[in-house]
């Protein structure tokens, strides 16, 4: 009210007329402790709850607001933070959330505050960001809502519908970066939710528009989404509003979200199924009792039959769902000009010397600094511009202060993989190929990289988000502003592939970063009880910041000629000696040449050794 009091009579006037609501501060107290939980009726099992309850609750906000979330963590056994996707974030980057790249691990027993202010529409969530917490229960929505929306008039009622994929053991239990799995084959989800349950009726009134809002917070899974005998419009994608676009079904990648008008029909004699059908495509193995189709009701008549649909088609990818490349942001944002500064990567898998397979963005697969990044931007003094106090395996980029940036992805692997860029959103500018039909075209073929020279042309007005789904073989452009000084990881939102290290960290304007941001002492705080160093370079070297020797390094490659294959046969070597080395002979060499890393300096050097037996490593704390 201080503020009010100061302002101009008639500018207060004004602001009210204009529907402004004053900015508040929303404030929500997390004590985040193990409850039971048993979302899909096939199995209870320990969740990651707060305030003792689960599923958690939806963070509701005005635009404007401050939101501040304490946290407690009183999980006893798990390091656990907070990333809010999607925020901007501008001015805290210190709120981000990832650890070992803007925080320190919350460990057990200590509090965090998140605070920060939202100046932005839409449709978000939340989710733990540290060593892979959040399929274990801890996400959730995170909406903004807005009165001065251009569709405000035209909805009556909200829905907000979450869907995931759901496992039945815990994330500690599931042997993924394991040398039993070299091939690196994902965690095959148990089940698949909306709203964390399964079977649920969303009520509705005949005759009335709605705003839905779906978001996957799913760990994996991608999910085409339709509702029987309806279409509708979509007016939001990621937090950005589009022009409406007539849609009938969409495709939800982790991470992604949308917000779509939909007009219910007069009629209230049926209710209409609300299909959630998982992307088969992304699962190794498919065991005959998970459904992969799943049915929820837009009900209209409780008593009316509930009906499970059938879905018609032979394969989840011979479905047609909008493609996102074609929406139009209301606000009509032109392409950006020619990049100040172009960044290629190319996503491949393979494996090391452990034997494991791992992901990398050209070379590097991700490994955690020692010191979070952020706080060697603030420690760096005038070196902060140089990346190679980052450390390698960071895979580090330093930003100028509003250059326009261009991302080539390419795409050497047969999966397609949903980036997310932290901070901000994006301008889409290229994809090949495209949704629909076409989208395995390159399964099949050689990569087909982004050809500068060859290239359909560059939208006018390109679509903006902030998770964009990169093709089997095939790869994106994405465009932005430099505008938003903070440390940004941009990964792949598969949970299971951002440990396999499919990561690297922009450092956007580190000179700006160091006059904009001031760290709490809570962090350092954090960071005491956790044993991590505050200051440094990302071998907590502060001495020598261009030293980085004892920094986290990946392990050398395979030997020349051994591959994938040639480890499974290693491995059921191990199990029956029968099959020793003649099957690493056989298979090993039989297939091209696995991914060669270049040796690192000292081949000794890994940030953690392999224990004969006991193979499983994690590479990226974040
Ligand atoms: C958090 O909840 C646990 C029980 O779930 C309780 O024992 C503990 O005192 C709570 N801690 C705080 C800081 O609220
Ligand atoms: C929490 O993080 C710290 C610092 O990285 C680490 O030493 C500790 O082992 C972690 N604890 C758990 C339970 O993972
Ligand atoms: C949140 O941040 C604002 C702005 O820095 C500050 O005024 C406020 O006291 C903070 N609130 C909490 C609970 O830390
Ligand atoms: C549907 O609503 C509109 C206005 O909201 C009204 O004009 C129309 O008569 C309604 N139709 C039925 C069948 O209720
Ligand atoms: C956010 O909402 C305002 C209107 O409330 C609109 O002018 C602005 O373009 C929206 N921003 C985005 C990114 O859609
Ligand atoms: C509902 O009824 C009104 C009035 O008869 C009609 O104009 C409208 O198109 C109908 N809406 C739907 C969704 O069928
Ligand atoms: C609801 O469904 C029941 C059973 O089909 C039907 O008898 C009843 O008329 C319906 N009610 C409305 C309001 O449409
Ligand atoms: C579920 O959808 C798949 C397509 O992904 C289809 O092949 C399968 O027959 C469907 N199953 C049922 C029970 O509808
Ligand atoms: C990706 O595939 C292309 C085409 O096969 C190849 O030329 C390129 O070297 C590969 N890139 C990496 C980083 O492996
Ligand atoms: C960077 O800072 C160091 C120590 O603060 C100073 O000695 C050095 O001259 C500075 N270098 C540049 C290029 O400004
Ligand atoms: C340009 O790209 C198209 C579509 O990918 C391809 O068919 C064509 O062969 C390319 N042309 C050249 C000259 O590379
Ligand atoms: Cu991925």
């Amino acid at each position: 009210m201080a503020k009010l009091a100061q302002m101009h009579p008639c500018l207060l006037v004004v602001l009210l007329f204009a529907g402004w609501t004053l900015a508040k501060t929303v404030t929500y107290d997390f004590n985040v402790s193990w409850v039971n939980a048993n979302p899909d009726g096939l199995l209870e099992r320990k969740v990651i709850g707060i305030n003792g309850q689960w599923p958690l609750p939806v963070i509701e906000v005005d635009k404007g607001d401050r939101l501040v979330v304490n946290m407690y963590n009183g999980l006893g056994d798990k390091n656990a933070s907070i990333h809010f996707h999607g925020m901007y974030q501008t001015g805290t980057s210190d709120m981000d959330g990832p650890s070992m790249i803007t925080q320190c691990p919350i460990v057990p027993g200590q509090s965090f505050t998140y605070n920060f202010s939202i100046d932005q529409n839409g449709t978000y969530w939340y989710h733990c960001h540290t060593d892979f917490c959040y399929p274990d229960g801890y996400r959730q929505a995170l909406i903004v809502h807005d009165e001065d929306s251009y569709f405000r008039d035209l909805y009556e009622a909200e829905l907000t519908l979450t869907v995931s994929d759901w496992y039945h053991d815990l994330v500690e239990d599931i042997r993924f970066l394991s040398l039993y799995n070299p091939t690196g084959a994902e965690p095959v989800p148990n089940s698949f939710l909306m709203n964390d349950a399964q079977k649920s009726s969303f009520p509705v009134k005949p005759n009335t528009t709605y705003l839905i809002r779906f978001i996957n917070i799913a760990a994996f899974v991608g999910q085409y989404i339709y509702i029987e005998d309806h279409t509708f419009r979509i007016v939001e994608v990621d937090g950005v509003y589009t022009e409406p676009a007539e849609a009938d079904m969409l495709y939800l990648a982790a991470a992604q979200r949308y917000a779509v008008l939909l007009t219910t029909k007069n009629s209230t004699e049926k209710n209409y199924p609300i299909v959630m059908v998982a992307d088969a495509e992304l699962l190794d193995s498919i065991a005959p009792t998970l459904q992969l189709n799943n049915t929820n009701w837009l009900e209209y008549n409780a008593s009316a039959p509930h009906v499970e649909a059938v879905v018609q088609v032979d394969s989840s990818a011979d479905l047609v769902p909008f493609d996102d490349i074609n929406l139009i942001p209301s606000d009509g944002m032109a392409l950006l000009p020619e990049p100040d500064h172009e960044i290629e990567v190319t996503v491949v898998m393979g494996n090391l010397r452990n034997g494991i397979g791992y992901a990398f963005l050209n070379d590097i697969t991700f490994n955690a600094p020692q010191v979070p990044t952020l706080y060697t931007v603030m420690s760096s003094g005038n070196l902060s511009t140089n990346e190679a106090i980052y450390g390698e395996y960071t895979q580090p980029m330093v930003l100028k202060h509003n250059e326009v940036v261009q991302l080539v992805l390419n795409n050497n692997d047969t999966g397609a993989h949903p980036f997310h860029l932290h901070g901000r959103n994006f301008q889409v500018i290229d994809r090949a190929p495209a949704y629909g039909k076409h989208f395995y075209d390159y399964h099949d073929i050689d990569p087909v990289p982004f050809d500068p020279n060859n290239h359909s042309a560059f939208p006018t007005v390109p679509s903006r988000r902030d998770t964009f789904v990169v093709p089997p073989h095939g790869h994106y452009v994405i465009r932005f502003v430099a505008d938003n000084p903070g440390v940004w990881l941009f990964h792949c939102h598969i949970d299971w592939h951002l440990a396999q290290g499919l990561a690297m960290v922009f450092i956007e304007a580190p000179d700006a970063i160091q006059l904009t941001h001031h760290i709490p002492q809570q962090h350092y705080d954090v960071c005491r009880a956790a044993g991590v160093p505050i200051e440094g370079n990302a071998a907590a070297n502060t001495k020598d910041l261009l030293d980085l020797s004892g920094q986290n390094t990946q392990l050398p490659g395979l030997p020349s000629g051994f591959t994938a294959r040639g480890i499974v046969a290693f491995v059921f070597s191990c199990i029956s000696a029968f099959l020793g080395m003649a099957f690493i002979i056989i298979y090993g060499l039989s297939e091209p040449q696995a991914l060669q890393k270049k040796d690192s300096a000292d081949e000794d050097v890994t940030h953690e050794s392999v224990p004969a037996g006991n193979a499983e490593q994690k590479t990226a704390a974040a």
